[in-house]
């Protein structure tokens, strides 16, 4: 086994990104085999439980209520909705379900003790559960563990120069606090980012160190790469070249070799022959299902497809870590604080968030 180093610096990473692609790919796909069984990619169905009117600035997402894009806004969903999409994903090979909420942070009151409900109802179907809710507190995180939660999602999303360029109403600090209190709890760490915003290579080397130099590292990686929404400032980005994408996902696996790296946003642009270089450079997990969020994916079929040609086989649930208990809502140690968090709000002006603001105003 290759050692877990905590202690990757910018210029390392920077210079195992830009190795010649053959000598990168070799790497990446030893250290791979080291660690993981290359035939096995862990497959999670992304369900968007509320959709869109987001408070948040995020320049990439078509949920922030600012911009004008085609988003339908969505309340909660119910449990039942939720359960009965959890057997549909599991019907067609999901290993774990990933609720996606379009909130700031989580506010204890009804609308949480719902998604928690949730948490169990998926639980108790023997599939994984993750959730991406925004901003957590410990507490917060601790009652997603008793309710049965195995990850919890929350994205570096990119460099901590960078971020300040894309999202003005949090900071890159509310990020790693969020983080924090989900390692205070047994749930794992699901934590990636987004290339193609318009950063620099070093931005990108800039994630995969603030990443990797979290002790534990993630669980779990993913690597999106943005889906450029109409409405939203960064519209006009152009698409992630495929070589990017093998890159980044290559590097991501040199510096974190136990981790599962997700092959995430963006596939619909992607080659079955890029994705599979992926595959080769040490991705061993995607979203599927027809959407992710709000976004297309592939085709169910045509992901079962592509696994078939590649020999490639589904990821069976609790493989890596035992299914954590429920402990059902009457028998909880925890209360709900109602606490008041202060996470940031730095609100420094981000020139195309402005602009993108300013012309959804004028369509209204
Ligand atoms: N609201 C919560 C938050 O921001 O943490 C959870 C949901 S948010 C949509 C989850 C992640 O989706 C973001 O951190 C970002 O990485 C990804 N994402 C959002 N819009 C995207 C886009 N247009 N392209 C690629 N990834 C995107
Ligand atoms: C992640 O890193 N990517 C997923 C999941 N975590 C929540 C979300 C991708 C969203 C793409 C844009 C959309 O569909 O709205
Ligand atoms: Fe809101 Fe999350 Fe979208 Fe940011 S990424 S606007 S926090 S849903």
């Amino acid at each position: 086994m290759s050692e877990i180093r905590h202690n990757w610096s910018k210029e390392e990473i920077l210079a195992i990104y830009n190795k010649p692609l053959m000598e990168l790919l070799y790497d990446a796909a030893t250290i791979h085999r080291l660690h993981h069984n290359p035939n096995t990619v862990q497959v999670s169905t992304l369900l968007s439980i509320k959709t869109g009117g987001c408070s948040e600035d995020c320049g990439y997402c078509p949920q922030a209520a600012r911009y004008h894009t085609d988003v339908d806004g969505n309340d909660l969903m119910g449990v039942q909705q939720v359960k009965a999409q959890a057997m549909r994903a599991k019907a067609s090979g999901s290993s774990r379900v990933c609720m996606g909420a379009a909130w700031r942070n989580v506010k204890d009151g009804e609308e949480f003790d719902q998604v928690l409900e949730m948490v169990r109802t998926i639980n108790k179907l023997d599939m994984e559960v993750c959730c991406t809710l925004g901003m957590i507190t410990e507490n917060q995180a601790k009652r997603l563990a008793e309710a049965g939660l195995y990850a919890y999602n929350h994205n570096l999303d990119s460099s901590e120069e960078y971020y300040k360029e894309v999202i003005s109403t949090r900071a890159f600090q509310d990020r790693l606090d969020t983080i924090d209190n989900v390692r205070k709890t047994n749930v794992t760490v699901c934590s990636g980012g987004i290339i193609g915003m318009g950063e620099k290579e070093e931005d990108r080397a800039g994630m995969l160190v603030a990443l990797s130099t979290l002790n534990p590292q993630p669980e779990s990686v993913p690597i999106n790469a943005l889906v450029a929404v109409e409405g939203t400032p960064l519209e006009e980005e152009k698409p992630v070249e495929i070589w990017d994408m093998i890159r980044m996902v290559a590097t991501t696996r040199i510096v974190m070799p136990e981790t599962q790296v997700r092959l995430s946003a963006g596939r619909t642009q992607m080659s079955r022959e890029g994705q599979a270089m992926c595959f080769f450079a040490g991705a061993n997990s995607i979203f599927a299902g027809d959407k992710l969020l709000t976004t297309p994916n592939p085709d169910v079929n045509e992901d079962m497809k592509m696994f078939e040609l590649l020999g490639l086989n589904p990821q069976k649930p609790f493989t890596k870590k035992v299914q954590p208990p429920t402990v059902e809502a009457k028998d909880s140690e925890f209360q709900s604080l109602g606490e008041k968090p202060k996470w940031t709000r730095p609100d420094h002006t981000i020139e195309r968030n402005e602009k993108s603001k300013e012309k959804a105003k004028a369509l209204k």
